[in-house]
């Protein structure tokens, strides 16, 4: 009873089970289909959601876990970052300039504000120390220029943090490299309290793996609380986080306008477990002072 028909249905019914499996495959592979909706998007603010949204950049897998955080890359989202020179003697000061291009190799030139400026340049050694934060003046073919003076051999990396007019906030990252005997120096270990120019400063919160949490410095100067802390880059203090082990950036926010005198407090998602150097930046009596914590950010 083999029959041309009957050969024909058995065909279709082959078929048939190949789009089955075709689409269950298709089903299981797209990460998108079963996914939870978007736990960054779900713990951000309403205002910074909306600032990365649709970001390739800050992608989440189907895990939830931000899958490339910024300032691993010299290029992304169409733009890359070109810098001169790549290598710098110790010691010196020297210019360092700089473009962020676009797709067709064109400067970008209209940068909108942040914090006061139109880019932020960071500048730390791969072992976290010798920590930078810079204000490259932009000339108006979109050349940036900044004096820049490493002190100790190794391998520094620089971060250009800045949101092109229209666009989407963006931090692109590069290596400077110093010749000579580079000694590195261990992460240190975290504390609850570190000291700097007279200040003591301590941190408090306790930030989860990809969840959106606060992280409050409290300033203290001889036992009392420093209360008229200054507005530095438009707000109570300046924040960076870097990842230990790639230095990837991450972007924190100042929370801090209903904060008490001499409290500081940011909102940071720290995207994965490990271990974090904080630099925070300070104003008080017209001086910036520069703190760093090492912040371990246990596994959920
Ligand atoms: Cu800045």
């Amino acid at each position: 009873m083999h029959g041309p028909s009957s050969r024909i249905v058995a065909f279709a019914a082959a078929l048939a089970t190949i789009f089955a499996v075709a689409l269950v495959a298709g089903r299981t592979i797209d990460p998108k289909a079963d996914a939870a909706p978007d736990p960054a998007a779900a713990h951000a603010p309403a205002g910074m959601a909306g600032m990365d949204a649709g970001r390739d950049a800050h992608a989440t897998d189907a895990r939830g876990t931000a899958a490339t955080p910024p300032g691993l890359a010299v290029a992304a989202d169409g733009l890359r970052l070109l810098a001169d020179p790549t290598t710098l003697p110790a010691g010196q000061t020297k210019s360092y300039t700089f473009r962020i291009v676009d797709p067709h190799g064109a400067p970008v030139r209209d940068f909108a504000l942040e914090h006061g400026k139109r880019l932020h340049l960071i500048v730390v050694r791969r072992d976290l120390t010798g920590y930078q934060h810079l204000h490259p003046t932009m000339a108006p073919d979109g050349t940036w220029t900044v004096p820049l003076r490493l002190t100790a051999p190794g391998s520094y990396r620089v971060f250009a943090d800045f949101t092109p007019a229209g666009g989407a906030k963006t931090t692109l990252g590069t290596d400077v490299l110093v010749d000579g005997d580079a000694r590195y120096a261990a992460l240190p270990a975290p504390a609850a309290h570190t000291t700097a120019d007279g200040y003591d400063v301590a941190i408090g919160g306790t930030p989860a793996a990809g969840r959106m949490g606060a992280l409050t410095f409290t300033v203290t100067r001889g036992g009392k609380p420093v209360t008229d802390l200054q507005p530095y880059l438009e707000a109570r203090g300046h924040l960076v986080a870097l990842r230990a082990g790639d230095l990837a950036y991450l972007h924190v926010h100042p929370a801090d306008e209903a904060t008490p005198g001499d409290r500081i407090s940011f909102m940071t998602e720290l995207p994965t477990a490990g271990r974090y150097r904080l630099f925070l930046q300070f104003k008080h009596e017209g001086r910036i002072h520069t703190v760093a914590f090492t912040q371990e950010v246990a596994s959920r």
